[in-house]
């Protein structure tokens, strides 16, 4: 059977991949699923594709990060150096708004399948197959004869109703046992704001309508089957949003589903979702909560000062995302969310209310960072238009605009580097300790002990204190007139001191984890030897 490469990460489940992968499947085509999650796995991508006797009819690569997007085109070039002659194609985000400079730039690529590539996908490996010309294929960008690059017209969005579920192949991830899924209800959102290129990128294929939806039924009909045949109890939404603009029409959604679910489901399953501070109502996530099982919320903050939303054009205010973070408190939801706490316009007094929002809601887990400028996004374009973009395409950077908070800003990035951004960052990591708690309070009661859940709050909490704590020591030292050496001794003295309180958080989380696992397991272990 001829076959095609998808390559991408596969830090959970790559849905775009597994996608395409079940629209070839279903066109006769067969395909492999090659994990790129870093860096170092080029050597054994680069086997996977090019070990097999018969080789890919193409190689598809994924160019939905963008900070990703040199990984991938070094794997082009080394295929390219070892003697791969077939079709190299791309597709994603990042690859979708920058085709035209891609294929300008690498000659290794052949070709990029603009936006949703389900139908895509099938259309051009039936090209490849048969010898025929690809250049009409609507979606695609390719080259003419001369090699100038040639954008096909778009082809509209594909009917979701209508696709086959995503492929579902190889190791399940498990949290206490219970295997997880990663899925989508939807896709595109409703909103728009700045940072971000989802809108751009529905309006393009589906204009007037940026937001479409499965139907409940078939997705219940997944989530089952998932359950029944795959062991999956989590469902994790990756939904931009899986919510409606109106919550009566979130209230009947959810509804629609839970009682689609309630027909099929065989045992208790969990869900985790995203949201927009303008969705959470009472109502609307009690139904989430006591309906779909939901044990996660990543509630959309972003930022809450005035400033930084109105450059983020987030479209609510603060006083929306206090009321969000309450209801949901209230109800005993776990929360956490991201801060984008510089971003080109940061003022003091916005940093400050930031500092301010971490520590008044430091129980919930949360990282925070810079906005970055993505390819497709009005703020890139923004940027571009102010003169205020350096670099390239294939990633930009900036200056924020007031020069003190630029310096707490690289300062910021010198500390907190490990805490943040690095492999298994302790801010990432500690979402996973509370999710572990939260998981055994959901599926297993009896082993469940309340003093975890206040453990689990106490750890964000300290985090969260330190974390402003040393940005408002930074943003003091910003402020202070000392060159070079002084700021080596800072990033020195506070970056050491923040290493010590992560040594002592981890060394808790972990002691955490272990007890929320060996009690379950202690309890499973009982519940068979009685049965
Ligand atoms: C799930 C997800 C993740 C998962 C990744 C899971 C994995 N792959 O292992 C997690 C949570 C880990 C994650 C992390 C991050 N993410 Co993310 N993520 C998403 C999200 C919400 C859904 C992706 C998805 O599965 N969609 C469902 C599928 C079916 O749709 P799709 O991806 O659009 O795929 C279709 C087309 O795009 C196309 N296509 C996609 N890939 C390919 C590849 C080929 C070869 C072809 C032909 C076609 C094709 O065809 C697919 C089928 O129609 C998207 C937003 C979105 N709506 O897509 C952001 C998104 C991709 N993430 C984004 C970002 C910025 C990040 C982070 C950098 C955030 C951060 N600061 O840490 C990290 C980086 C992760 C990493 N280490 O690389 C940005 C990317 C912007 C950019 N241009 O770079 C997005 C677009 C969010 C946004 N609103 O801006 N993310
Ligand atoms: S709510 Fe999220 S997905 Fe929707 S436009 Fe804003 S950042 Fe993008």
């Amino acid at each position: 059977m001829p076959w095609l490469a998808l390559v991408g990460p596969e830090i959970e489940e790559n849905l775009s991949l597994r996608y395409l992968a079940s629209s070839l499947e279903r066109a006769g085509f067969g395909s492999e699923i090659i994990a790129f999650n870093r860096e170092e796995d080029l050597p054994a991508a680069l086997d996977a594709i090019l070990a097999p006797a018969e080789p890919p009819l193409a190689v598809a690569l994924s160019l939905a990060f963008q900070w990703r997007a040199l990984d991938f085109l070094a794997l082009a070039l080394a295929l390219r150096e070892r003697g791969y002659s077939g079709h190299v194609t791309a597709g994603g985000h990042f690859g979708t708004f920058a085709a035209i400079e891609l294929l300008r730039d690498f000659p290794e690529l052949d070709s990029l399948c603009r936006h949703e590539s389900e139908d895509l996908i099938v259309e051009l490996a039936r090209a490849l197959r048969d010898g025929q010309p690809i250049a009409d294929l609507p979606g695609l960008a390719g080259r003419h004869g001369q090699g100038q690059v040639a954008l096909a017209p778009l082809r509209t969005a594909p009917d979701l109703a209508g696709l086959a579920w995503p492929d579902r192949r190889g190791p399940v991830a498990r949290c206490l046992a219970h295997g997880i899924a990663a899925m989508v209800a939807s896709r595109g959102c409703y909103a728009r704001c700045a940072f971000c290129c989802i809108a751009a990128w529905h309006e393009q294929t589906s204009p007037g309508k940026r937001f479409r939806l499965r139907p409940v039924e078939d997705v219940a009909d997944e989530m089952a089957f998932l359950q029944r045949e795959r062991g999956r109890d989590i469902f994790i939404f990756h939904d931009d949003n899986f919510f409606l603009p109106r919550p009566a029409d979130s209230l009947e959604r959810i509804d629609a589903l839970a009682g689609a679910l309630g027909r099929r489901m065989a045992r208790p399953f969990a869900t985790v979702v995203k949201a927009r501070p303008n969705d959470v109502t009472h109502q609307v996530f009690r139904a989430m909560r006591d309906r779909l099982g939901c044990i996660r919320v990543f509630l959309g903050v972003e930022n809450d000062s005035a400033q930084g939303l109105s450059t983020l054009a987030r479209r609510v205010d603060s006083s929306q995302n206090h009321a969000a973070m309450q209801v949901l408190g209230d109800l005993g939801l776990y929360v956490c969310f991201n801060l984008l706490v510089f971003d080109p316009d940061t003022t003091v007094e916005s940093l400050e209310r930031n500092l301010a929002f971490m520590e008044r809601f430091g129980d919930s887990p949360f990282n925070f960072g810079r906005v970055e400028l993505y390819a497709g996004t009005p703020l890139l374009e923004r940027m571009q238009s102010e003169g205020r973009c350096q670099g390239d395409y294939l990633g930009w950077d900036y200056a924020l605009a007031n020069p003190e908070i630029q310096r707490t800003f690289e300062l910021a990035m010198s500390c907190f580097f490990p805490r943040n951004f690095a492999a298994h960052a302790l801010a990432n990591r500690l979402m996973g300790t509370r999710f572990v708690v939260e998981v055994c309070r959901f599926f297993h009661p009896e082993a469940f002990r309340p003093e975890w859940l206040c453990e689990a709050r106490a750890l964000s909490r300290e985090l969260a204190r330190d974390s402003a704590a040393g940005l408002r020591e930074i943003a003091r030292f910003a402020r202070s007139p000392g060159g070079e050496p002084a700021s080596a001794a800072l990033v020195a003295d506070l970056g050491g001191r923040l290493r010590r309180t992560e040594a002592s958080v981890a060394r808790r989380a972990f002691a955490l984890e272990r007890a929320v696992q060996e009690s379950v397991e202690v309890r499973s272990t009982e519940g068979k030897v009685t049965t």
